[in-house]
């Protein structure tokens, strides 16, 4: 069931970026100073590796299990479906859901190992589209200088490098773009203005938009 114009929902805000750019320590402080301020809010991540899908792409991520490129794109795509019903319910409800990569993960990745753009985008064709997606901007050089890098499959310099020049080809009116080399504090500032204005607008029933419009 879609949402009708008028009622008031939840904000599916979403944090994207390269490996390493701070987007679970930012989620992480986003979700507790929305419960401070009395707003209903949940943090996700994408993959969500508690289920069965999930399992199977925590273990490619890991390289302990390898899979043919096409066939993990579509286990994220999987995974992203498998949790839609429930988040759009969660939406309906009034939480704001704030979420750590979503399906532009799932394109940038895909495509920066070669696939097809628009083939990556196809299998989340309808999945509810994020209100805001915050792009935290950093270069692969100093992401990469930060703490634990290295340790899973997609975390190279050259590769990064590729995963940045896709995500700018998904940009539209919905991302904004966070300095994300700012202290951590600093970057939440900027964080918070943001996601408050939204969060605003879905309470005054800002329709749901779908995957890729
Ligand atoms: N993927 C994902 C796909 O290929 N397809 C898909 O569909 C999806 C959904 C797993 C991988 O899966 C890929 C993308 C990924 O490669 P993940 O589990 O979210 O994704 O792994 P990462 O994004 O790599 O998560 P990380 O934990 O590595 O990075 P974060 O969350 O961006 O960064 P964070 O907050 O953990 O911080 C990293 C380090 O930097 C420090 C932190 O203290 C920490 O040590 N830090 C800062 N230092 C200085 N200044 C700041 N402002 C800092 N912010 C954080
Ligand atoms: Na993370």
């Amino acid at each position: 069931m879609g949402l009708s114009a008028s009622e008031s929902r939840g904000a599916f805000i979403v944090l994207e970026g390269l490996d390493r750019s701070g987007k679970s320590s930012q989620c992480a402080n986003l979700l507790s100073f929305l419960n401070k301020q009395g707003i209903a809010a949940e943090a996700w991540r994408f993959p969500d590796r508690s289920t069965g899908i999930g399992n199977m792409i925590s273990s490619y991520l890991s390289s302990s299990a390898d899979l043919d490129d096409r066939t993990v794109h579509l286990l994220f795509s999987a995974n992203r479906w498998e949790k839609s019903s429930l988040l759009e319910t969660k939406l309906r409800e009034g939480t704001t859901l704030v979420v750590d990569r979503y399906s532009y993960s799932g394109v940038a990745f895909s495509a920066a190992k070669g696939l097809d753009f628009n083939w990556c985008k196809a299998p989340d064709e309808g999945l509810p589209a994020a209100d805001l997606v915050l792009y935290l901007n950093i270069s692969p050089e100093i992401a990469a200088a930060r703490g634990g890098y290295g340790a899973e499959r997609y975390e190279n310099l050259n590769f990064q490098k590729k995963v940045a020049n896709c995500y700018k080809r998904l940009q539209d009116s919905t991302w904004k773009t966070i300095d994300a080399t700012k202290s951590i504090d600093d970057v939440q500032e900027d964080i918070r203005k943001a996601v408050l204005l939204v969060i605003a607008k879905c309470s005054q029933g800002q329709e749901l938009h779908r995957l890729w419009s």
